[in-house]
């Protein structure tokens, strides 16, 4: 398994909501609800049990555990893999399939390293590495805000399942996890899975890398606000000049985020969470973002800003290696830029294939903010 907390002891209280909040800087991860502060390894682990909490009841909606029962199978022509899993809950049942494509050759004894690439996916997938393709818009629906409740994982919870789409998406994820370690035709490597994906989809990828412990390696790419951006930060950019998407837009345009948030994205300080904290529940996993500055409405200051927030998580834990953000410009929106490959490759190398030696300092950006201040004691006053 991928390196992980412990669960949060019984003290641990996880309520969804906090009264009373009102912060217009960054919510501070080291100070749990309550007001006290945050100081051990141990007390992250019910920071990260609250914050997982509080996620779900402002912006997520419920994440569900498993259903009552699934089976899959698994079948193989040549190097293409065919996963099917069937869910049941509640009298409701849903199937649905995703191709893995292998590598030619003997699998490793441990199995093969394993890419979750959401609709496929945009980074260039090292060789040696199996890659599901999921249909994450098969899930949840993502078209626009007339998919509210649409796809498989309302056809198994009701379409009333508070879940956002990309909620349900982290649910499947999981199944397809839980059916790959039962499986052992698939030859897949469970400790060393990845999850991609870009642009509204790289939003999802965030998620499932936050939600889901089996995720070795989160790699958002292009995600933008709702994904590595914060959402007071895209209000920032936006009320100095910088046409970007704000939360206020987000909850319009499509279903990625719960009904219920849009009763905070007008008031964003009451929010006892931001992106930063979703970041930094991948922690201790590894987590390395990539953005795209030619692109203003992608709100680059804000996903800068974002991750420089979360990455102090990572600092305090120990593991700032385990962290990392590129920010570059010149390629389209979800073209794979060539000098970020090696970035991309030393996260894989190092925690895909656990090449210890392979250093993954890398943390950078271009500073094409558009002509917004950025000004860090400003947002991160921890
Ligand atoms: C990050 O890009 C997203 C954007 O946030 C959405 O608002 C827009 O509709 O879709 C973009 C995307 O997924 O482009 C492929």
């Amino acid at each position: 398994m991928p390196q992980a907390f412990p669960s949060p002891s019984a003290s641990c209280s996880t309520p969804s909501t906090v009264a009373g909040f009102n912060n217009s800087a960054l919510p501070n991860p080291f100070i749990f609800n309550e007001g006290t502060p945050v100081q051990t390894v141990e007390d992250w682990s019910c920071r990260r049990a609250q914050i997982s909490a509080l996620i779900q009841g402002y912006e997520a909606g419920e994440l569900p555990g498993p259903p009552d029962s699934f089976s899959g199978s698994f079948s193989l022509s040549g190097t293409r893999g065919t996963l099917s899993i069937t869910a049941r809950n509640g009298g409701n049942s849903i199937s649905f399939s995703s191709t893995i494509t292998y590598p030619s050759g003997t699998a490793p004894a441990a199995g093969w390293p394993l890419v979750i690439a959401y609709e496929g996916g945009s980074i260039p997938i090292p060789s040696g590495f199996a890659v599901l393709s999921y249909s994450n818009s098969n899930m949840a629906e993502q078209n626009d805000a007339s998919s509210r409740g649409q796809g498989l994982f309302y056809e198994l919870y009701g379409t009333n399942a508070t879940a956002s789409a990309m909620t349900a998406w982290v649910w499947g994820v999981s199944r397809i996890i839980d059916v790959l370690e039962t499986t052992p035709a698939a030859k897949i490597n469970i400790d060393a899975i990845a999850v991609t994906g870009c642009s509204r989809d790289g939003k999802g990828a965030l998620m499932a890398g936050a939600f889901e412990p089996r995720i070795a390696l989160t790699i958002p790419q292009e995600s933008g606000s709702g994904g590595d951006a914060c959402w007071r930060l895209s209000l920032w950019e936006q009320d100095n000049g910088s046409v970007v998407q704000t939360a206020t837009e987000i909850v319009t345009e499509n279903v990625w985020f719960s009904s219920n948030f849009a009763n905070y994205v007008d008031n964003l300080s009451v929010l006892p969470i931001d992106h930063h904290l979703l970041a930094a529940m991948v922690a201790p996993r590894a987590l390395v973002s990539f953005e795209n500055t030619d692109f203003a409405w992608l709100s680059p200051l804000s996903s800068f800003g974002c991750m420089t927030a979360a990455h102090t998580v990572f600092q305090a834990l120990g593991i700032p290696q385990n962290h990392g953000f590129e920010q570059i410009g010149g390629h389209e929106h979800c073209a794979w830029p060539a000098n970020l490959t090696a970035s991309l490759d030393a996260f894989f190398d190092r925690f895909i294939l656990n090449e210890t030696s392979t250093s993954t300092n890398f943390f950078s950006t271009n500073d094409v903010f558009y002509g917004v201040p950025w000004n860090q004691s400003q947002w991160i006053n921890w």
